[in-house]
Formats: C-alpha cells, structure tokens, sequence
C-alpha cells in the first residue's frame, strides 16, 4: 500500500508545474482537469460498455465516413460538454465533427484556448477489447474575443500550449506534455484520482520495434518498403531483426513503443498518398509528446510539427519514435522518394 504522502496527484502536478510559468494564471491547470473529469467519466462508461448496450452503433456516420459506435458519440458529447463548461476553452475540433465547435456562451468566450481532439481513437477496437484512446492538444487562441473560430484550430504544431492522450486499457493512464517533458499518470479507479506513475517517460536508448500494418505493404512507397526489410535483417549490433508489434490502435501503439521502445509508421500509400491519420487530431499531439520524450515525428520529409494545416481533417504520412529509428527511417525514403 503505497502511503498517500507518497503519491502526486494529477491536480497537484499540475498546479506545481504552473508555479513553473510565472504569469500562468491556472487556466491551462483548469483545462487540463477539464479534460482529466471528462475521461475519468468516458473511461467508466467503456469499462461498463460489456455490460450494457452501448457497443452497438448509432447509424450514423462521422465526417471520416466511418460508423460512428455509441461509445464514439457519447465520449464526444462528454469532451465537449466538459470544455463547454469549464470555461477556459473558446472552441473546439472533434474528429467526429465536421466543423468546428464554437462556444460564445459568457464565460468561454473569454476563453484563453482551444482544443483539437480525437474523443476515441481506435473506436472500431471497442467490440474486440482492445485498449483504445482519447487524443488532446490544446492551442492558446489567435482571435481576440468571441467565440471561437477555425483560424484559432489551423495552427501547426509547434503553437501548441499542451498535447497528451489518455490510454483505456488494462488501466487507464493520462500522458500529457506542456513542453517540459512527458509525464504519465494512472487512474486510481477505487478513488477516481490520476496518480503520478511515470514521471519525465523517454523513449529507451535501446529500442527494437517496428509498427505498421504490412498488410498494406503493396501500396507503400519504395522507401518504406526498404526500410521494413532492414528492420527484418540480422544486425546484434543494432538489435535487428526487430520485433513486429502492431495493434491497429494508435494511442495503445505509440505508448507501448515509448515505453519499450519502436518506431510507428502510418505511411501515405498509392491509394491514399496522405496515408490516413489526421494531421489535427493524431499526428501532432502525438508528435509533441514523441518529440518531448527525446523522439522524432516526422511526415518522411519534414517535421510534422511544422506542417502549416490548410482544413481541418487533413491526413499526413506519419512516423514517430526514437530519433535514431525516425532518421534511418528517413534516409530510405529520402534515397527512394519515389
Ligand atoms: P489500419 C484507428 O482507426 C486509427 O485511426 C488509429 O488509431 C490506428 O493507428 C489506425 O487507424 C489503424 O489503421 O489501417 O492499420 O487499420
């Protein structure tokens, strides 16, 4: 039993941190326990979704296309009911809504930020079980005043006030950066507390996985295609052959990767040069905390953080890990850009 005076709760990290910003005035701290009451809530509902008819689909279809699952809808409307509420937020951008979400109540229009999100990432996992997530960043507003506007959400990465996702799998953990480090917290489900368990995560010096989803082989680029059979070559000194691992889930990807160590590669194809995750609400967050946890993000060519986003739902090439796994990576695709 690990004795309270030991444990650092989310709400009190934050709070220390902001003493870290000396003209933090804690709305960054209110937003980010905005979304931490909001994921605690959709995290109760997953973990209960076998139990209750709530797997099923709603027959609709969200801006992508895809069905939307109940889960889907409801850990929207929570995301957003959360950030409407709270106060500090002036808009918002859902992967499952086409257009941006702007509050012009009295109070969130003085709100000081906005957020991209992806509510439930890797949603079409629910059914089979497997961990999925809620994608986060957070940009300080560009418009003076009013609600919010998709002027304040097409900001590339490097705008970005804070980014983070929240894993829904054996236990739920909340990883989150504001540009000093990655740190990881794990929901203490008998209290509802996020606890500090993974403090300043970095990706492993030593890393040997590989994630991608090779039944797409045929349609990747030639460099891609090079790199996947030198990660297959027999190399002890650089750890090859590496380990497959890919569970078609972004968030439980990319956190195991940063925990043991891998590359993630979601590459543009023939059929979908872009590839398919979305710029606004995948790629950069998730570049952020790579890049916080001395890793790399890139689209092949550039930095993903760099990409000035033209419309919302975007797509983009993306890789993401250790430096070094990211820049071999690279150099293939820069020796066959074809
Ligand atoms: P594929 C989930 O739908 C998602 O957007 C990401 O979470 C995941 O990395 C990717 O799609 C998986 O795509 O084509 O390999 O099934």
């Amino acid at each position: 039993m690990v004795h309270r005076s030991k444990i650092t709760t989310l709400t009190e990290f934050i709070i220390q941190r902001q003493s870290e910003y000396p003209h933090a005035k804690g709305a960054l701290t209110r937003l980010l326990n905005d979304i931490a009451t909001a994921a605690k809530i959709v995290n109760r509902e997953i973990n209960a979704a076998g139990l209750v008819d709530i797997l099923g689909t709603v027959g609709k279809e969200n801006i992508q296309g895809e069905t939307q699952k109940k889960l889907d809808v409801f850990a929207n409307e929570m995301f957003i009911t959360a950030l409407k509420g709270g106060g500090e937020c002036c808009a918002i951008a859902s992967e499952e809504n086409e257009k941006v979400i702007s509050f012009s109540n009295e109070f969130s229009e003085l709100g000081k930020y906005v957020v991209a999100m992806d509510p439930l990432d890797g949603s079409s996992n629910i059914e089979s079980n497997v961990s999925i997530g809620t994608i986060f960043s957070i940009y300080r507003r560009i418009t003076e005043a009013g609600g919010g506007t998709q002027q304040d959400l097409l900001q590339p990465g490097v705008n970005l006030a804070a980014a983070g996702y929240v894993i829904y799998g054996s236990s739920t953990m909340l990883v989150y950066t504001t540009g000093k480090g990655v740190n990881g917290f794990t929901l203490d489900p008998s209290v509802g507390i996020f606890c500090l368990s993974h403090p300043d995560m970095k990706f492993p010096e030593s890393a040997n996985i590989y994630s991608i989803n090779e039944g797409n082989y045929i349609y990747f680029p030639e460099g891609v295609k090079r790199y996947i059979k030198y990660c297959q070559e027999v190399d002890p000194e650089t750890l090859r052959p590496y380990t497959s691992r890919y569970i078609g889930s972004l968030v439980a990807d990319f956190h195991r990767n940063l925990i043991k160590g891998g590359i993630f590669l979601y590459p543009g194809t023939t059929k979908n040069p872009n590839g398919k995750l979305r710029l606004l609400y995948e790629c950069n967050p998730i570049a952020y905390i790579a890049e916080q946890a001395r890793g790399k993000a890139s689209n092949g060519f550039k930095r993903i953080m760099t990409i000035e986003p033209e419309t919302l739902h975007q797509r983009a090439p993306f890789y993401t890990g250790p430096r070094h796994m990211v820049e071999k990576l690279e150099s293939f695709l820069q020796e066959h850009p074809e």
